[in-house]
């Protein structure tokens, strides 16, 4: 680590030594010299639980841990978010996720002026309209009620609703169905639409900017498809927009007026607590949208109040910044032990990869050490029937973090108690591991030959010290899901904090649309001029051909 700031600088040499001191540590030894180590690694806060103490650390990694924190700013610059100031420093932009869910309704300025009387407008109006939805006061063009919800957005536009509408599907209206069209690829819009009747649709679209080029091609098919079927004048009953850009939502053909405005100091990532969770308040109603901000205000604060060391989005944080400063562990993965949770991966994806996904730091140098985890996860058990076998006996170490409800919305038979004696065994399992030796007595008892068990006793037997989270909440509800994302939003905000970098722009999608903005007209024939490297070149002429 290289920095200039010889308090970070010391921290950082200060753990190189805990790291020399402690990395042969097992964690089996840990437990079995401390009794009490669950107990004192376990947070709570209402009924989630973190329990962090299946990791590879002891009291003296974790004091020096938080002593990074602290000589980092973690405190300092968590109250600049709060409080407005501009910390997304190359968009010069307010960070403000948590003024939308701001439920003390304290006032949270911006430039000067306090930004809750404009968030509270648009909750009201998203309350008005995702009643009169739900309950067929809006109707479509031809007096139907509207039942067929579908949101066009991509990337923060759309990860974070469908994320959440699934993960609350059980508090959907008997009589709204969601859809969710986001790739630019036709299928995505054809699949959908195929189902639907023009007359029970409505479609919202999701565009913070309204310039973005899947978006609004999708959102285009979209008006074609309804105006062919129930005329122009039907577009105003069947098409809201929002967005920032009122001008862009006008020149496009949507009435202004069917528009619900964000703002900038509201990134894309984390926008689902803005109107761009509109989909999510006529799914699921507006009271259980509110419970969702509520939850993640209780998250607030909690990130904003409890000491370092007891804060769960900051030791989730350092122990991320641990693994991967000091272990050379740049992977990472997520696993919910429930259905209704299973793009919660994909969305922590876009929320952790794309906020810290960065190599320069807020100073403008090119950083000398790792910055953020590459991401992968899905729902269990049926994770563990797929990419669980590299968890166990891989050559890389992936820390994991396991997600599970105590109580499921659907308690049939046995199903939930294997669900959770499942999750329970596999941290258990990548925790302790199996020695050769006790591989080797195991296949003993199962009545194998010596020589069976010489040939077979390595590999059945598991290293173990393999590091994992439980959050444990009580059930999948509004409340509990909207702590579980900001939990994660802070722990995200966090590591960018330690790792010196801007967490909130997202210049690396830039280079790849503007060469696709280069290629497109070469795919259409339009033009043949530019250069490109010999295999691209080589590329565009084989697609041509094949689609001749
Ligand atoms: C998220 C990013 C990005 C964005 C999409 C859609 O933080 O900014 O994923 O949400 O590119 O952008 P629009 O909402 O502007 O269409």
């Amino acid at each position: 680590m290289v920095y200039l700031n010889p308090d970070i600088d010391k921290a950082w040499l200060n753990l190189n030594k805990e790291y020399k001191r402690f990395c042969k540590t097992d964690m089996r030894t840990l437990f079995e010299k401390d009794e009490k180590r669950a107990l004192k690694y376990t947070l709570a806060l209402d009924d989630l639980t973190l329990d962090y103490s299946k990791n590879r650390f002891d009291e003296n990694v974790l004091k020096a841990l938080t002593d990074l924190a602290k000589v980092c700013g973690v405190e300092q610059k968590r109250d600049e978010m709060f409080s407005g100031s501009k910390i997304n420093s190359t968009e010069n932009r307010a960070v403000l996720h948590t003024a939308l869910r701001n439920r003390s309704n304290k006032p949270v300025f911006v430039d000067g002026r306090n930004v809750m009387g404009q968030i509270n407008d648009v909750l009201a109006k998203m309350k008005k309209f995702s009643d009169d939805v739900r309950y067929g006061k809006f109707r479509g063009y031809t007096g139907k009620k509207l039942t067929n919800i579908v949101n066009i957005g991509i990337g923060g536009s759309d990860l974070g609703p469908v994320m959440v509408c699934e993960a609350l599907k059980k508090y959907w209206l008997k009589d709204i169905h969601c859809y969710f069209i986001s790739n630019i690829d036709g299928t995505a819009a054809a699949e959908t639409l195929k189902d639907l009747d023009p007359e029970t649709t409505l479609f919202i679209v999701a565009s913070k900017t309204f310039t973005t080029i899947e978006t609004l091609t999708n959102a285009k098919t979209c008006r074609k498809w309804l105006v062919d079927a129930l005329g122009e004048h039907a577009v105003d009953k069947h098409f809201v927009a929002l967005s920032t850009n009122k001008e862009k939502v006008t020149e496009f053909g949507i009435n202004p007026e069917n528009m619900f405005e964000f703002w900038d100091f509201v990134g894309g990532r984390y926008s689902l607590w803005s109107a761009i969770g509109l989909i999510i308040a006529i799914a699921v109603g507006f009271e259980n949208f509110e419970k969702l901000l509520d939850g993640a205000f209780s998250m607030d604060e909690h990130f904003k109040t409890a000491p370092l060391s007891k804060n769960m989005p900051v030791m989730m944080a350092l122990l991320g910044v641990w693994y991967n400063n000091f272990y050379g562990i740049h992977r990472y993965c997520v696993v919910p032990y429930d259905e209704y949770l299973k793009y919660l991966p994909a969305y922590l994806q876009q929320l952790d990869m794309e906020s810290n996904g960065k190599g320069v730091d807020k100073d403008g140098r090119f950083v000398k050490y790792s910055t953020g985890p590459a991401i992968f996860g899905g729902a269990g058990t049926n994770v563990q029937h797929s990419f669980f076998q590299l968890l166990h006996q891989g050559t890389d170490v992936v820390p994991v973090d396991f997600i599970i409800p105590a109580i499921s919305h659907n308690e049939i038979g046995e199903h939930h108690q294997i669900l959770l004696s499942n999750v329970l065994a596999q941290g258990e399992a990548l925790m302790l591991g199996k020695t050769v030796a006790e591989a080797a007595a195991e296949l003993k008892r199962a009545g194998k030959s010596d020589e069976e068990i010489a040939f077979l006793k390595k590999y059945k037997a598991f290293t173990g010290n393999r590091p994992s989270n439980t959050i444990l909440l009580k059930k999948i509800d509004p409340y509990a899901l909207g702590q579980i994302i900001a939990l994660y939003e802070h722990k995200v905000f966090v590591q960018g904090v330690i790792w010196n970098i801007n967490s909130f722009d997202q210049m690396g999608v830039e280079l790849g649309k503007q060469l696709a903005l280069n290629i497109l007209p070469e795919i259409q024939g339009k033009s043949f001029a530019i250069e490109h490297d010999s295999s691209t070149m080589n590329l565009i002429k084989k697609i041509k051909s094949l689609r001749k």
